[in-house]
């Protein structure tokens, strides 16, 4: 017979690892783990599409680190199309597709561009994209900025013939030209002159300070972008797309939804979109796993109501607790080989190990990258602590007209409440302590799990999800695994208290 109270659900602070048999030294652990069928990442961290957690900055930070950042869609598709560029743009190396300016451009247009897209320099090509000239800030500096309206480009570039390089160029080769003559960028061009790329030397040297850098094949940082599935949603993500965006991401409360599954379904099957990973999501059980396993997803994203500032679960008494909705997805997904991200709820770094245990190979985190340097908007100082805004994208902030108008509410099945009174909301607003920057936090993450392979015994990801075993605790003992009967008096960095 049917028994309505089947199942026991658990999550992070009803667990504890086993410890394991352990001959590992810190440099044989790799934290490399799949995001999707076809894209892995150094570190199995990803920041969540919230507009107070992943704009440009934060997803350029993430990628850098290792891991990667999915774009809110709180916003328009032309904006948030405009933010895949930005980190698709961001210099790594060698730029393959740089922005470029005409001669026949102002120097005032020269200085907009330069400030959109937060580049000091371009080289200048005709109308056949051939090499011309190039252009730096600098070369504004000796017009007086009364005439940059009427001053041509053409007029103060540096003009052909300049120091160039092959389109195939090597690392080496490069920095020995750069070197010799004294560069700060190389234009690279083809036989027909035609530009190929650009180097400079300040990307170098980034992409050395950033050995874990998560590029595409091009050496382009990688992003991701959220997506929904009503309205418009389609040209959002072919717009996307066209962007040059790496992985789609179903971004919605509730994912278990025809018409979600039927557009993850046509996204990997349109020959002009299907070259772009999905992720399906958000699902809370086996079933919901394999609509998405079945629909063709790269990935599923698991997590009903586990959000620090959700509120779904008290507002519809909806959810499943997130080790158990881990396992339970991976049920679905491991067979088939589709990875799974466990998203929501983490509060401390040992909870990403717990999640790789129950079934997750990355974690998405809201809450844990709150508050950095690199999350939009302003520090707010209160009795002289500094915090930055964090709120669900449920809230009455995210989903009212009154801030401005909110694109995504149809995440929480509001998209047609157009009158603020009516809204139902499932997140609250809050705010969290100012944290830095992003590669602190990522540090103490990142150390965190490679501490927990150590403990386990696990070299690789794939051998932490085989070996790992969970012991199930009492509340008396979650109470003895945080510090207890003393008063702390420092905070430490990856430890604030309860
Ligand atoms: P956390 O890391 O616990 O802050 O959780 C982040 C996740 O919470 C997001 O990735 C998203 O799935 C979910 N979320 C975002 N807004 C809301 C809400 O308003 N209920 N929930």
């Amino acid at each position: 017979a049917h028994d309505p109270f089947g199942r026991l659900g658990l999550t992070y602070d009803d667990v504890l690892l086993l410890p394991g048999y352990s001959d590992l030294s810190p440099a044989d652990i790799d934290t490399t783990a799949r995001l999707t069928r076809e894209l892995t990442l150094r570190v199995p961290l990803v920041s969540a599409a919230m507009d107070t957690v992943t704009e440009s900055r934060m997803a350029i930070a993430m990628a850098r680190q290792g891991g990667i950042g999915v774009l809110h869609r709180n916003l328009s598709i032309e904006d948030q199309a405009y933010q895949v560029d930005l980190v698709k743009r961001t210099q790594t190396g060698i730029i393959s597709n740089p922005v470029t300016i005409g001669a026949d451009a102002t120097l005032e247009d020269l200085d907009t561009r330069a400030g959109q897209y937060r580049v000091s320099g371009f080289p200048v090509v005709d109308a056949d994209d051939r090499l011309i000239g190039i252009i730096t800030n600098r070369d504004l500096r000796f017009t007086p900025a009364a005439e940059w309206a009427t001053t041509r480009v053409r007029d103060v570039m540096t003009p052909m013939p300049l120091i160039t390089g092959p389109a195939g160029i090597s690392r080496e080769e490069a920095t020995l030209l750069l070197r010799k003559h004294k560069l700060e960028r190389l234009p690279l061009v083809d036989a027909d002159g035609r530009l190929a790329g650009l180097i400079t030397v300040k990307d170098f040297v980034k992409s050395e300070q950033f050995p874990n850098a998560s590029k595409d094949g091009q050496g382009r940082l990688m992003v991701g972008a959220a997506i929904g599935y009503f309205g418009d949603a389609w040209q959002r993500a072919t717009t996307l797309i066209d962007a040059g965006v790496d992985v789609l991401v179903a971004d919605t409360a509730h994912g278990n939804v025809r018409m979600l599954i039927e557009m993850v379904e046509r996204l990997k099957r349109d020959p002009a979109t299907r070259h772009v990973q999905v992720i399906g999501g958000n699902v809370g059980t086996r079933e919901g796993a394999q609509s998405f396993v079945d629909a063709g997803a790269d990935a599923v994203k698991v997590g009903v109501g586990p959000g620090a500032i959700c509120t779904t679960r008290v507002v519809t008494g909806v959810g499943v607790p997130q080790v158990t909705a881990v396992y339970e997805a991976a049920l679905a997904c491991r067979p088939a080989g589709v990875p799974v991200i466990a998203d929501g709820g983490l509060k401390y770094s040992g909870e990403v190990g717990k999640a790789i245990v129950a079934g997750a190979d990355t974690v998405m985190l809201g809450s844990m990258l709150a508050g950095t340097e690199e999350t939009p908007g302003e520090t707010i100082l209160v009795n002289g602590k500094q915090y930055k805004d964090f709120r669900g994208m449920g809230s009455m902030a995210a989903m009212s007209s009154r801030g401005k108008k909110s694109y995504s509410k149809d995440r929480y099945f509001q998209a047609e409440v157009t009158d603020d009174d009516l809204i139902v909301p499932e997140g609250i607003e809050a705010r969290v302590p100012y944290k830095g920057p992003l590669s602190t936090v990522a540090h103490q993450l990142v150390g965190g799990l490679h501490q927990t392979m150590f403990y386990v015994g696990a070299r690789t990801i794939p051998e932490l999800q085989a070996k790992g075993r969970f012991v199930r605790i009492t509340s008396a003992s979650l109470q003895e695994s945080h510090p207890h009967d003393v008063q702390m008096t420092v905070e430490a960095p990856n430890y604030a208290g309860r």
